[in-house]
């Protein structure tokens, strides 16, 4: 058997990367350099034709799409229990963790990347300056989910830590570098450090070598 992740440090990548060290299983995390343009070359556009990170390969089949990643890695590794197996409670994980997917992610890239958007700079500054307040106001309803929503064990995605609590980390910490002061969703930021202390959460934060909060004041 031969698991490989291939990854960016700080991308949305870490979604998988936190489930596949939870899972205990030997992978093989790839580093793909984004900020170098390596998505875009022949040798991972043969892998990925879409140029995006992660790409899981299990014995050599290839599944992209974090959804579709997360939901492999809840079948192969049922004892783990990433997400509840109770059909209502399944179903209403997978509907917070598709709205992290299509809402609160593209929100980001509309930030990060408005280039993807608009080939004109001024459309690209006012991508920015829009998305910014959009994403303030997504972070608020995280916060909220995290104040309403939080299993007894204290995790967004069930009974332990899962997808959905390592992406509420991936996202706060995007609006970080979006210029969000993380601090201002308290229950959030709370959530956040208490994924990151998770031993092996803090692994992968480690061989991504990231930094939680990239908030500079103003
Ligand atoms: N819908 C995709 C989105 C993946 C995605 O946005 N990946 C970003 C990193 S967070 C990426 O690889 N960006 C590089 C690029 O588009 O050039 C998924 O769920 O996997």
């Amino acid at each position: 058997m031969s698991l490989k992740l291939y990854f960016s440090p700080g991308a949305c990548s870490f979604v998988p990367h936190v489930l596949l060290q939870l899972s205990g299983a030997a992978f093989e995390p790839t580093m793909v350099k984004l900020h170098k343009g390596e998505q875009y070359g022949e040798e991972y556009r043969a892998i990925n034709p879409r140029g995006q990170v992660p790409v899981l390969v299990d014995d050599g089949k290839v599944i992209t799409q974090i959804v579709a990643i997360i939901l492999y890695l809840d079948q192969k590794f049922p004892e783990a229990k990433f997400l509840p197996t109770e059909p209502v409670a399944r179903a209403k994980a997978i509907e917070v963790l598709a709205w992290m997917n299509n809402t609160v992610h593209p929100t980001f890239t509309h930030i990060f990347m408005p280039q993807k958007f608009s080939d004109q700079a001024d459309v690209q500054a006012a991508l920015k300056t829009f998305n910014t307040q959009v994403y303030k106001g997504l972070l608020s309803e995280l916060e909220s989910l995290v104040v309403n929503h939080l299993s007894p064990s204290g995790w967004l995605s069930g009974e332990v830590l899962g997808p959905l609590d390592a992406y509420s980390l991936t996202l706060t910490r995007w609006g970080s570098i979006a210029g969000i002061d993380p601090t201002t969703y308290p229950s959030l930021w709370a959530h956040v450090n208490r994924v990151a202390n998770d031993v092996q959460v803090a692994q992968v934060i480690e061989r991504e070598r990231l930094q939680l909060n990239l908030y500079k004041s103003a």
